[in-house]
């Protein structure tokens, strides 16, 4: 095995680096940039030395090559803002800083250029549709330029989870060695272990005779996946199904970009610069969980293919495995084409999975060691137990704070979660009072409640919030902050303009068709009726406890109060 290289510079130079940094401009590196970083500057993507200039990614895109052959199947980009390309100059050096400021590396700036997002999603992700999570990202969160060049490491990223289970390339090399484990299979994984996971690394161990190298991805991965403080717990419980003598697990900082096979090949890579002599893929390595009802992104076993036609430049071997099923018949996992005749194989999905959990129902021991049940399940309580956001909409004097408080008292009598109400007044007094009511300062009101409600609903409780809140997309931003938490319950209390006006209890109507107060929501600016929300109250025909009642109904119907 080759020895890697890493980028650092050599000690005796960092704090002349450091001392270099303080005159140039910076960039802040995002949440991905910092983990390709790391896996550059460890060595962890050798052979690149830094980020992709404009001739190696048209050639890693086109032909997963870069430009002097060498096989290479993903763009590691550093996107940018245009704004920050257009200030930066060819031949510049640029510090790249965590987001703490902390100096990371240089980067001696070859190449600035703009890509074709929606080529660069066809060829790499094998479509352009925004429903893959990468292709989403690239064309709304990424920076529309790309800036490439060779790093200088000066520090790597903090981590302070897990320190211990944290290994360069380099340090792995050394553990093998010393431990004398010169076959070393190693496996990627985004999701916690359960028994058919644990069956296919036995298997696959134990046809080629070598020892497991687990590394779960903790950079970043899909959206709705399990976070990895929980994952870290279910693969401690798991490793004591597996040897400690024959397995090690180290965590990888990998963003991974779930390129289906594409993706396999470029985690091939790394697991070699890791140390492994093999590698292990899955039926559907690498892919996006497909939306209820959707194909898959990729084909079965698509992986596999491209992966057997690039055997020869991989430098690991690849260890292909099928899809394993459990058979009640035999009590065990067996391959899908193995199945005795007139059984079909059993298992779970991750969505069935997560509705189990969510529902609080049954998981089968065929499935999995109870005690990684029993983390999921505390992590991942029934809805009935989690976190949720209502959040009341109207226009001023529609009855909504009435109603959200009587939905407060309600809540509080059944005493099981802690209820915060967070009405439009409080809130403009106690976080907003800077603020008009123009329609960026709206806006900003709404996302400030929108993020105390987030931070209620991810620790348990239930936020009650009765702003107007009148535009749409900020409705939907706060929906899209609080969904990943818990859930989201939008309450439309539609009582017409007229009654209203006709209530008119702080008199703010009346001033406002006098022209006194300019800009006032459903006068002289617009409220926004929201489409399809859980629910619509009309506060003409029901009294508030009525109408509380019925949210609370609602909240049954949910399944987020019983
Ligand atoms: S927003 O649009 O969501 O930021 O509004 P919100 O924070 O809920 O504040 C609404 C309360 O502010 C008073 N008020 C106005 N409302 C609408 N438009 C204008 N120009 C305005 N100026 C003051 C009004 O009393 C609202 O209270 P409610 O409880 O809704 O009647």
């Amino acid at each position: 095995m080759e020895p890697i290289k890493d980028l650092y510079l050599p000690e005796g130079e960092k704090s002349t680096a450091q001392a270099e940094a303080k005159a140039l401009r910076s960039w802040d590196l995002t949440e991905r940039q910092v983990c390709d970083v790391e896996l550059l500057l460890n060595g962890g993507f050798a052979p690149l030395t830094g980020f992709l200039g404009k001739a190696d990614y048209a050639s890693v895109v086109n032909d997963m090559r870069l430009a002097d052959g060498t096989l290479w199947p993903m763009p590691i980009t550093l996107d940018v803002s245009e704004e920050f390309a257009g200030q930066t100059g060819q031949g510049e050096t640029i510090a790249l800083r965590d987001q703490e400021g902390v100096l990371i590396a240089l980067l001696d700036v070859a190449d600035i250029y703009e890509p074709d997002k929606a080529q660069e999603a066809e060829k790499v992700f094998g479509t352009n549709d925004q429903s893959h999570p990468s292709v989403h990202y690239l064309h709304n969160v990424a920076g529309s330029h790309y800036l490439g060049g060779a790093l200088r490491g000066v520090e790597a990223p903090v981590h302070y989870d897990f320190a211990q289970h944290r290994n360069t390339p380099a340090e792995l090399r050394a553990l093998f060695a010393k431990w004398g484990w010169y076959k070393v299979i190693g496996f990627h994984t985004r999701a916690p272990l359960f028994n058919a996971q644990r069956d296919i690394i036995l298997n696959a161990a134990k046809k080629v005779q070598a020892n497991v190298l687990l590394q779960p991805a903790v950079g970043m991965t899909e959206p709705g996946d399990i976070d990895h403080f929980t994952r870290m717990q279910c693969y401690s419980a798991m490793l004591e199904n597996l040897s400690d003598q024959t397995s090690f697990l180290s965590l990888s900082p990998l963003a991974m970009r779930l390129a289906g096979p594409r993706e396999a090949v470029w985690h091939a890579l790394v697991h070699r610069n890791f140390g492994c002599t093999h590698f292990l893929v899955g039926a559907d390595h690498g892919a996006p969980r497909p939306a209820d009802g959707a194909e898959p992104h990729y084909a079965p076993y698509a992986a596999h293919e491209l992966l057997a036609r690039l055997a020869p430049e991989l430098g690991i071997e690849i260890v292909t495995t099928e899809r394993l099923v459990y058979s009640e018949q035999r009590a065990q996992y067996l391959p899908q084409n193995e199945m005795p005749q007139g059984e079909t194989g059993q298992d779970i999905a991750f969505s069935e999975l997560r509705r189990r959990l969510q529902e609080g129902l049954d998981i089968p021991d065929w499935f999995s060691p109870s005690e990684i049940i029993e983390l999921l399940r505390r992590k991942y309580p029934p809805r009935h137990e989690q976190g949720f956001t209502v959040f009341f909409t109207g226009l001023s004097g529609s009855g909504k704070s009435t109603v959200a408080n009587a939905l407060r008292v309600k809540l509080m009598e059944m005493g099981d979660r802690p209820v915060t109400l967070l009405d439009g007044d409080v809130v403009r007094k106690n976080l907003s009072s800077e603020l008009t009511f123009s329609k960026e300062h709206r806006d900003l009101n709404i996302m400030r409640l929108g993020f105390v409600a987030a931070e209620i609903t991810k620790n348990g409780g239930i936020a009650i919030c009765a702003p107007i809140a009148p535009y749409t997309a900020t409705r939907r931003k706060v929906r899209d902050l609080i969904e990943p938490l818990g859930t989201f319950v939008e309450v439309h209390v539609s009582t017409p303009i007229e009654v209203c006006e006709e209530r008119d209890r702080k008199g703010l109507y009346a001033k406002a068709r006098a022209g006194l107060i300019k800009g006032f929501t459903g006068i002289d600016d617009p409220y926004e009726e929201p489409a399809s929300p859980e629910l619509r109250i009309d506060t003409v025909k029901i009294s508030p406890d009525e109408a509380a009642h019925q949210a609370l109904l609602r909240l049954e119907s949910l399944g987020l109060i019983r």
